[in-house]
């Protein structure tokens, strides 16, 4: 499966900077057959600076403790991969396919990297041969409109606007009209950063909904919160925030490369219960990866 294995690669590189920083030294705890209890306390202290979160170490270390207990001699790389893919499989991501006109709503806080991930997300769709409408939904600086017509043309796909300022329930409903007229099967639409404190600002996001209803009354089919991974777990209660007032259906986990928090990925599985459809481990347009959880677990253990 070479695809597979492209994306065990793309995983690896995206985890490098944790890899570099917290699970290297835990590669020679891997390697052992039987562990003492300093080295279980080591792997354990190891696995908490990789933001796995408390939950899941606890699970991770009873079980090794178990299987040491019950065997004498173990394989723990293998017990880990074994018992993380249990906690992680619990949130399939739904394919990206579109059976007819689908809206696709970016939301999150500043600067995490919505404007960069829809940009990747319009050439992987346009990457498979269906067409997409990306709209400039952030009306609120003259620049976020610019770089989404940056990466309209770095996609090769159209990019609807109006001016800064203007309203995005407006420039929303005419992309989801467009689209519709036209059988375009993609709607992309991008929104200003906004914190989930902020009452009007997630108000403003109701009325994009809304507007999108009148032409599409299933729209938007999802809302994808994008998360920055560098955060960590500190961007949780936001992230649950966030899927209590928008509707979030799917998260994008982006810059895991730059981070050395990459286990953050099991915490946030496991608090939000919300698939995460991409992960995204780099600037360049084919940074953005479907998440797949075998392929993360391998490239975070495999180092
Ligand atoms: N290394 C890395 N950088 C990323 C990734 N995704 C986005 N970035 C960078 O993060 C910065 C912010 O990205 P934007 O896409 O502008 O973020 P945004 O959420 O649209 O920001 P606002 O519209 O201001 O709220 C840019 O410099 C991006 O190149 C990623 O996966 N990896
Ligand atoms: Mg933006």
């Amino acid at each position: 499966m070479a695809l597979f294995g492209g994306l065990i690669d793309k995983f690896r590189q995206g985890l490098k900077r944790t890899q570099e920083v917290v699970l290297r030294p835990l590669g020679h705890l891997l390697g052992l057959r039987k562990l003492d209890e300093d080295q279980l306390l080591e792997m354990e202290d190891l696995l908490l600076q990789a933001d796995l979160g408390v939950h899941a170490v606890d699970r991770l270390m009873l079980r090794l403790r178990f299987e040491l207990k019950r065997s004498g001699e173990i394989d723990p790389k293998a017990i880990l991969k074994d018992e993380l893919l249990k906690i992680i499989h619990l949130q399939p991501a739904r394919p990206f396919s579109a059976p007819n006109t689908q809206v696709v709503l970016l939301v999150g806080v500043n600067g995490v990297g919505k404007t960069t991930t829809l940009g990747k997300l319009a050439a992987y769709l346009k990457g498979k041969g269906e067409d997409v409408l990306v709209v400039a939904g952030d009306t609120f600086r003259a620049a976020a409109i610019d770089q989404l017509e940056l990466w309209g043309a770095r996609a090769g796909v159209p990019v609807i606007r109006n001016q800064m300022g203007g309203d995005p329930a407006a420039i929303a409903f005419d992309g989801a009209t467009s689209a519709k007229a036209k059988g375009t099967p993609w709607v992309l639409i991008d929104t200003a950063g906004r914190l989930h404190t902020k009452d009007h600002l997630m108000k403003e996001l109701d009325k994009i909904h809304r507007s999108l209803q009148k032409v599409i009354p299933e729209a938007p089919h999802r809302v994808l919160l994008v998360l920055d991974a560098t955060t960590g777990q500190n961007g949780i209660h936001q992230a649950e925030a966030f899927k209590l007032a928008a509707g979030v259906t799917d998260l994008v986990l982006t810059k895991l490369d730059g981070s050395a928090k990459g286990g953050v990925v099991v915490p946030i599985l496991e608090r939000l219960k919300l698939p995460i459809a991409f992960v995204g481990v780099g600037e360049a347009v084919d940074d953005l990866i479907p998440f797949d959880a075998e392929a993360f677990v391998d490239g975070l253990l495999d180092a």
